[in-house]
């Protein structure tokens, strides 16, 4: 059969059994092996993804970078005082600082990042001033509130009347266990997909709280709490910092879908490979997501209650991580 008249046949056949449009489409394409990317596409951790993602489609519908549109998403969280666990309002560690953590990788391997930084609303644009202005990766400390505030950024209190009280609460029995609490786990993670094909990712937060002053997590650091391969995917982390650093656990989700691993089992092999790592895993959780070159996504964790935000041309989704245990 000449290829004009398969293609007749198969676009007959198509419309017969999925009614035309998108389904068809799709349909067709996989016929011919041929897979449609979904794109744009936008994912971040938790609830508060949803408003962030939100932020980021306004960018990505009008087919901005994937680069902007997660800079923009997580400044979102970043300067809501209600989310208590990244940026503006975010829990302070044990000795009433909030030291915020993040960092922002591109399509073309660029990074940059901050850490123990404080006194700066969006650490995410730091972080972002970092990859630009410098021929560095990482800023931390006081260093990285000098950079910021050389690049003009407010030097504010990030420490609200309500975080306040809540740490003089937890200051009477000053008891810092790293269990498995959805409230010290809220990290943003985001990772988005363009209309262009191209790939980026942001992670920011003010970390586990009551941490040791200097604590620094997984969230800053380039290939454990974020990691992109525009030729592969993206995957970022939330959970005990320490134990993803352990396995550079979003270097190792992409490197899992690079083997042809689809987005969600890359992200449960990781959660495996964490867990094998880990004598006792009751109280540990650690949440991966994870999105490829064709928009495909997944994400998964050790315990459940981990869930994540999508924004796509097909909508909002809530989704739960699914998860080991
Ligand atoms: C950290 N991974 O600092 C972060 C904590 C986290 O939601 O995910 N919080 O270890």
């Amino acid at each position: 059969m000449n290829s004009r008249r398969k293609f007749i046949k198969l676009s007959a056949l198509g419309a017969t059994i999925l009614g035309g449009g998108f389904p068809f489409e799709r349909a067709f394409a996989g016929t011919l092996g041929v897979a449609k990317t979904n794109k744009p596409v936008v994912i971040s951790t938790w609830n508060h993804g949803i408003p962030a993602n939100a932020a980021a489609w306004e960018i990505l519908s009008q087919k901005g970078s994937a680069l902007d549109a997660v800079e923009a998403g997580v400044r979102v969280p970043e300067a809501d005082p209600e989310v208590r666990t990244v940026g503006y309002g975010g829990y302070p560690d044990r000795e009433g600082h909030v030291t915020l953590d993040a960092c922002i990788m591109d399509k073309d391997s660029n990074c940059g990042a901050v850490a123990f930084l404080q006194h700066i609303k969006h650490p995410i644009s730091v972080a972002r001033k970092v990859m630009e202005d410098t021929p560095h990766v990482m800023l931390v400390g006081e260093g990285a509130l000098q950079f910021a505030l050389e690049k003009g950024f407010p030097k504010e209190n990030l420490l609200t009347p309500a975080s306040e009280k809540d740490w003089k609460n937890w200051l009477r029995e000053s008891k810092y266990k790293p269990v498995i609490n959805i409230e010290n786990h809220d990290t943003i993670g985001m990772l988005a997909l363009d209309a262009n094909g191209d790939l980026a990712g942001a992670c920011t937060t003010s970390g586990a709280a009551y941490k040791m002053y200097g604590r620094v997590g997984d969230s800053p650091i380039i290939g454990a709490g974020l990691f992109v391969d525009n030729e592969v995917g993206a995957a970022t982390a939330t959970g005990l910092g320490e134990a993803v650093i352990r396995m550079v656990g979003s270097h190792l989700v992409v490197e899992l879908m690079r083997q042809g691993n689809s987005p969600e089992k890359a992200c449960r092999l990781a959660v495996e490979r964490i867990i094998a790592k880990h004598k006792d895993v009751k109280d540990l959780q650690v949440g991966f997501i994870a999105l490829n070159k064709k928009g495909e996504y997944g994400g998964y964790c050790i315990h459940k209650g981990f869930n994540y935000a999508v924004q796509d041309h097909a909508g909002v989704k809530l989704l739960d991580g699914k998860s080991k245990f």
